[in-house]
Order: C-alpha cells, then structure tokens, then sequence
C-alpha cells in the first residue's frame, strides 16, 4: 500500500490541449485534487497552429508540432507548480495522446532525452533531434493510395484487420509512414525511431526510449493483436527497414522508467515513477469506469462513439470497427459515427427548438415513432461509409417536427446498437457521456434499445483521469501490492451517476424496429451509399 496522500498525476496530450489530472490516494480511496488544461492555440501561440493542428495548403493533410507538445509539457509542469499540491509526494505518472499520430527522430535521439539540460528551455533541445520537424496526426486523410497499397501487399483488407484490428485507415500511422517513406526518402532513411505521441512524450519524461502499450501500437495498422507483437507482413509491407525504427512494445502496466533529471531539477520533483502511456481511447475507457466485458461506454460528443471492453480481440468484418488493446491487459473495441451532436443540432435548428423543446418532442411522441424511420446521415458518414450526405426518410413525414427530432434519436441509438453488435457483448451497463449526455430523454431511448441501465457518468477529462488510475495501478503493482481494476475504479470518489432504468416493453419494441431499420440501411446504402447520388435533407 503507498503512504497515504501520494499524489498520482494523468496528463492527456489531446488535439487541442494538454490537460493534466492529479489524484490524492488515501486509506483505499482516491479523488481529483486537481485539473488543469492549456490550450495550444492560446498558450503557445508561436507554432501557429489552429485547434492544434498546422495550416497546411491540401486540406487532407493534418500535421501538428512535436515541439510544441515538448514545450507543452514544460509549460503544465510550471503551471502544476503554481497549483497548491505538494509535489514532493507525486509517487507515479502516466499519460494518454491522441492516437495514430507519429514523431520521427534521429540517430541522436536517444543520446539527447539522456542528456537534456535542465537550465534550458525543451523545444530547442528537442529539434535537433527530429529527423521531421512535423508529426502526421489522426486528422490526416491524405493516405488513401497507401492504404490500398498496404492492404494488397499484407493479403487484403480482411487479413490485415484479422491481425492488427483494422483495415487500413487513412489516419492509422503505417499509411502515414509509408507516404513519408516514399516521398521523403532521404528524411526516412535518416530516420531511427518513430515513436506515436504517447511514447514520444514518456521518452522526454523519461530521458530514454520509452516503449508503446499494446492500446496505442493497435492504432497503427501494424500490430498482432493475437501475439501482442509486430506483425512482420504489415510492417514488411509499410515500409523498407521498418522494423527497426519501431520503439519496444510492454504492457500497459509497465513503469517505463523513472522521471529524468531534467524534470527533477527544472521543476524540484522527485524521483517519481512514469507508466508506460497509452492512448486516449483506452485512457477513456479507463476514467469512464470500463474495465469488464458487459460494460459499453457510449460519447455522445461532437461524433458519437460506441466503445467497451472485450476480452479476446474479436474483429468487425464489416470493416467500421477498431480493437486496440485495453489497459486491463485485455482488449477493446471501438466504433466511430460523424453524425453525432451536429445531426441533432441539424434537427433541433431546422424545426426552431431549443434543447428543452428537442425534449419535449421526445416526450411527446411514441416509443417507436410509429414505424417512421430516419437515416441521419446529414454529414458523410463512416458507420457505415456514406459519401453522399443526406438524411434519408421512411415513413416519416419531414414537416412533423415531433417525430423527425423522435426519428434522429432512435436512428443514432439503433445505429450504435446495430454497429457494436460486432463486439459479441452481452450489455449490462451502459456509460453515456459527452454533452447530449445531458439530455434525459435521450438516454431513456438509449436505455430502451439497448435494454440496460444506462449511468450519466460526469468526470472532467476522461482521458486524463483514465491516466492518473493507470499511474496509480501501475505503482501498485510495481511495488508488489497489486490491486484489481474493479478496486480501482470503486475507490474513486465521484458524485454518484444519475442510473435511467430501461422500460422492458420498449425494449421489445425496439428488438423488431431494428430489424426494419438495418433493412432500411441495407437498402438505401445498397442503392446511394459511397456513390454520388443525393437523397436531401
Ligand atoms: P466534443 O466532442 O466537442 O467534446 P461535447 O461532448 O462537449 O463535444 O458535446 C457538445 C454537444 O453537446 C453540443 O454540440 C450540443 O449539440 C450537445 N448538447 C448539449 N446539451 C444538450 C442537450 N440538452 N441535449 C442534446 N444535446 C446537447
Ligand atoms: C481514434 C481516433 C481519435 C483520436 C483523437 O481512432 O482517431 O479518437 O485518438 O484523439
């Protein structure tokens, strides 16, 4: 057992900010003492960057600064300082990143996190060091040709997503590296590690090379989800001596390393521990409270994502779906609609509601609609893969604002439902959280198709939480006091969730709506989907 009152500190390097979340542990039990973020656009203006990413003149291309989450990091350190902690007691540290992104260094890389100086500033020891100066992140769309490419060289879409979790994905970091290898040759080639964001920070935290988790390198496109190792067909297949520029893998509880002397010095802490980072799914999935098979976490944000724990690596044929490794040990999936809050703002705006208004419609109309069906594919969608924008109707008249608000609802929850069906999970909780999260009415819908008790979960950062138990858990078990992750997540100190209970007649209900409903899909993707043919909104 650590002595009580150490603090355990959870840092997220998101697309936009660097949040960091600190844990008091006492007698068993642990809370949030601090949480704190700093965006990037604001505090660090110099890098130019608009909601974190670089401007760039081909909008497929997303890239974003290695330096300036370097000085990030510097600068949360300096700002934890200024918080009423006292940071002698920091016993361990983790961290969770956007995921995919990729940082390339040099052969000097490993020399240079060693030997950081303390008395000058981060970013420009760090620059010498890249053999890029910039990182490709998740918002990159630009790498279409290579994933085709990876896929025929590796046996097809089907194998490659047997293995690593997905088929090729424009944003997922093999398809990024092969694009740089072929266009860049000469910076490839002088190239000696590519690191993902996760581990390029727990390397300057931890003045070496710090390895990936199998959560974060099942982003890649490059990972055997079934050895937990490299799978050597992808890699051989992504880019010419790939192999050896790719970082250690260790398990998610593993301590990476000590803090450096870098940080010890610049901020006065002490020797604290770092976890090997994640990324911020998997992160999430942690500060959500997911850590069993049965439970579903469901982001009603600006998309909507539907994610859980699985305990075998159980793949989406339909080719939507993501599995990377949970920090558990075991694994997760994960699944992405685009048509989240902005289809519903869509709805709210067309018939001139406000949210209370948007509630009372669903109030006032019937579990069901009636048998009036809605595909609220306003925006492209991804799940399943619709180019044509358009939402699609069936009988449903489109001047009842009633039931075409009812219709979105029971579209996106059917979806959710229908599109996580993959995963082989028995549902017996679901976690609902982001802001449509806030409406009751929605999640009561959500109980109903889902048929289990949904719990409105209300934590801060869930990727910087899901952190700070990883730094917390990964202690313990170094220090030989292992304790469960169900001990873990029952030992925070949160305000209780507001549970909706399932009504079970809906639930029959529905069971025969989402029959209609997948054919109503079937059909209309069979006959628009992916090609350009309009259906309006
Ligand atoms: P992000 O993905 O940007 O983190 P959030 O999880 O913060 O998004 O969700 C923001 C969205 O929540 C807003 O765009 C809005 O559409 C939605 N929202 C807020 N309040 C309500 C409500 N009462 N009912 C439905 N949606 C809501
Ligand atoms: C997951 C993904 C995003 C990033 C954003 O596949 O691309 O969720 O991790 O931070």
């Amino acid at each position: 057992m650590a002595a009580d009152g150490a603090l355990y500190l959870g840092l997220d390097s998101s697309t936009q900010s660097l949040s960091a979340v600190v844990l008091e542990a006492s007698g068993g039990r642990h809370r949030a003492v601090c949480d704190i973020s700093l965006s990037f656009d604001e505090a660090l203006p110099h890098y130019g960057t608009r909601h974190g990413v670089l401007p760039h003149t081909d909008p497929a291309v997303a890239q974003s600064s290695p330096a300036m989450w370097a000085e990030a990091l510097d600068l949360v350190f300096a700002r934890l300082r200024e918080q009423r902690l006292d940071l002698r007691r920091l016993a361990a540290i983790s961290g969770s990143a956007q995921q995919h992104g990729s940082v390339y260094l040099n052969g000097g890389a490993g020399r240079g996190f060693a030997t950081l100086d303390p008395a000058r500033p981060l970013p420009v020891q760090i620059v010498p060091l890249l053999s890029r100066s910039v990182a490709p992140i998740w918002m990159d769309s630009s790498t279409q040709a290579e994933c085709r490419e990876i896929e025929a060289a590796a046996g097809g879409a089907s194998r490659l997503a047997r293995h690593t979790g997905s088929r090729a994905f424009e944003r997922f970091t093999g398809p990024q590296v092969r694009r740089f290898a072929t266009r860049e040759p000469a910076a490839y080639a002088a190239t000696d590690r590519i690191h993902l964001v996760s581990s390029f920070l727990a390397s300057l935290l931890v003045g070496t090379h710090a390895p990936l988790d199998p959560g974060d390198a099942a982003g890649m496109n490059l990972f055997d989800l079934a050895t937990l190792d490299w799978w050597m067909p992808a890699v051989t297949a992504t880019a010419p001596g790939l192999r050896a520029k790719l970082p250690a893998l260790a398990p998610s509880v593993a301590i990476a390393g000590g803090l450096s002397t870098y940080w010890r010095t610049r901020h006065r802490l002490p020797d604290a521990k770092v976890a090997v980072w994640s990324g911020d799914n998997p992160s999430s999935l942690i500060g959500l409270g997911l850590v069993r098979e049965g439970q579903l976490g469901v982001s009603l944000g600006t998309s909507d994502t539907i994610f859980g724990p699985m305990r075998t690596p159980r793949v989406d044929a339909g080719g939507t779906g993501h599995v990377f490794g949970a920090p558990t040990g075991e694994f997760m999936g994960i699944t992405v609609f685009s048509n989240g809050s902005l289809a519903r703002e869509r709805v709210r705006d067309r018939y001139g509601l406000t949210w209370e208004g948007f509630s009372s419609a669903l109030d006032a109309t019937p579990p069901g609609n009636d048998g009036a069906l809605m595909l609220p594919w306003f925006t492209p969608e991804i799940t399943p893969v619709v180019a044509t924008p358009g939402a699609r109707r069936d009988r449903l008249d489109e001047h009842d604002a009633a039931a075409n608000v009812r219709a979105v609802v029971e579209a996106q929850t059917i979806a959710l439902a229908l599109h996580s069906q993959w995963m082989d999970v028995a549902v017996d909780v679901v976690h609902a959280t982001g802001g449509a999260a806030a409406n009751r009415q929605i999640l009561q819908v959500l109980a109903d198709v889902f048929g289990a008790d949904v719990r409105r979960v209300e934590v801060g950062n869930a990727a910087a939480l899901g952190a700070a138990l990883r730094a917390l858990h990964a202690d313990r078990a170094d220090s030989g006091a292992a304790i469960d992750w169900a001990d873990v997540i029952a030992g925070l100190e949160q305000t209780p969730p507001e549970v909706v209970r399932p009504n079970r007649a809906h639930r029959e209900m529905y069971r025969a709506q989402r029959v209609r409903y997948a054919e109503f899909e079937r059909k209309e993707y069979a006959r628009t989907g992916g090609e350009e043919r309009s259906v309006h909104s």
